[in-house]
């Protein structure tokens, strides 16, 4: 039988998808989970054949500078892949593939817990129980903002855009959407949705603005402190796609200003740190990064992965491979 690929895999995966790895391939798992230093992934690209990263590592060009002649494929855990230089794995000839489409119903199901924890207030209110402060029920007490009618706009509508779109709409929500280009008619139809080439002017109507795209050059900052003022004083921001397309120190000024309702934020610009002014305030519902985080999707993704590299192993291309011109 033919020798079995050295693949290396950085983080602790669920325990089945780590039974699976040893069965098929040559499997070196991380019985620490601790994330691998700057060395120790210098280390694993220079003596595997694939490597199975993790948002945690960082593999920019100076990581695959140590990438040995062998080293032929990157397995992403997860969709978005802004902590690799796919461009520069290509240009050494090695593959880099993600694990789209099995973690976009949970990540669109914690967009909608956040949009309705801001709007709501749940977490504010569920502290103010926990701590004894629920001393009486009062008719202008907690007040919220109502959800049914308000206009949601949508900031890159691929898979987990429209999958928050259709359970949006069955809250009553009206879907507006900016994306590079209108989603095809049928969708369009289906969820009622408004396109707006313009994101300056979605953003000065909408009452909750989503942010669903990839972190690429194009979209880092893309809400910036210009545009963030466009949006009105009662809007509410959600992110669960990555800090970095949010200039997030301006965010947090105009929150601490008032210019802003609320924002409900499950990733950040400095993960895993979160800016201090965002941690003082009672109307920023701040999640650390638990958008794919069930057993359910973190078992599909470590199938994909797995499926990504057999498919490589048998000579094949991998299903999921990443064309950088197509982020
Ligand atoms: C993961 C994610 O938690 O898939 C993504 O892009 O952000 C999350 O699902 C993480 O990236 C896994 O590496």
């Amino acid at each position: 039988a033919a020798r079995k690929p050295k693949v290396i895999v950085t983080r602790k995966l669920p325990d089945p998808v780590e039974t699976r790895m040893r069965e098929l391939f040559d499997t070196e798992l991380n019985l620490t989970d601790a994330p691998m230093t700057r060395q120790q992934l210098a280390d694993a690209v220079a003596r595997a054949d694939v490597l199975a990263p993790t948002i945690t590592d960082k593999i920019d060009a100076a990581v695959l500078e140590k990438a040995g002649e062998r080293l032929k494929l990157i397995a992403n855990f997860g969709a978005g892949v802004d902590h690799i230089d796919v461009d520069a794995a290509n240009a050494r000839g090695i593959t880099v593939t993600n694990t789209p489409g099995v973690l976009t119903e949970d990540t669109a199901d914690l967009t909608l817990a956040l949009i309705m924890a801001v709007a709501r207030r749940i977490v504010e209110g569920a502290d103010v129980a926990r701590a004894g402060g629920f001393t009486g029920w009062a008719p202008t007490w907690m007040m919220g903002r109502r959800i049914t009618g308000k206009r949601l706009g949508i900031i890159g509508m691929g898979r987990i855009g429209q999958a928050v779109a259709r359970r949006a709409k069955a809250f009553g929500l009206q879907i507006h959407y900016h994306n590079r280009k209108p989603v095809s008619p049928r969708i369009a139809e289906e969820l009622e949705a408004t396109y707006w080439e313009s994101l300056d002017q979605m953003l000065a109507r909408m009452d909750i603005i989503s942010v669903h795209s990839p972190h690429t050059p194009a979209t880092y900052h893309l809400l910036s402190a210009r545009r963030l003022k466009l949006l009105q004083p009662h809007a509410i921001v959600i992110n669960t796609a990555r800090g970095e397309i949010i200039d997030e120190n301006a965010l947090a000024d105009m929150l601490a200003a008032g210019a802003l309702a609320g924002v409900g934020l499950d990733v950040f610009e400095f993960e895993p740190v979160i800016n201090p002014k965002l941690v003082k305030l009672p109307n920023a519902v701040l999640l650390p990064h638990l958008g794919s985080a069930t057993i359910e999707a973190r078992i599909d993704m470590g199938e994909k992965v797995i499926i990504n590299i057999k498919t490589w192993m048998d000579g094949h291309k991998p299903p999921d491979r990443v064309i950088p011109s197509m982020l």
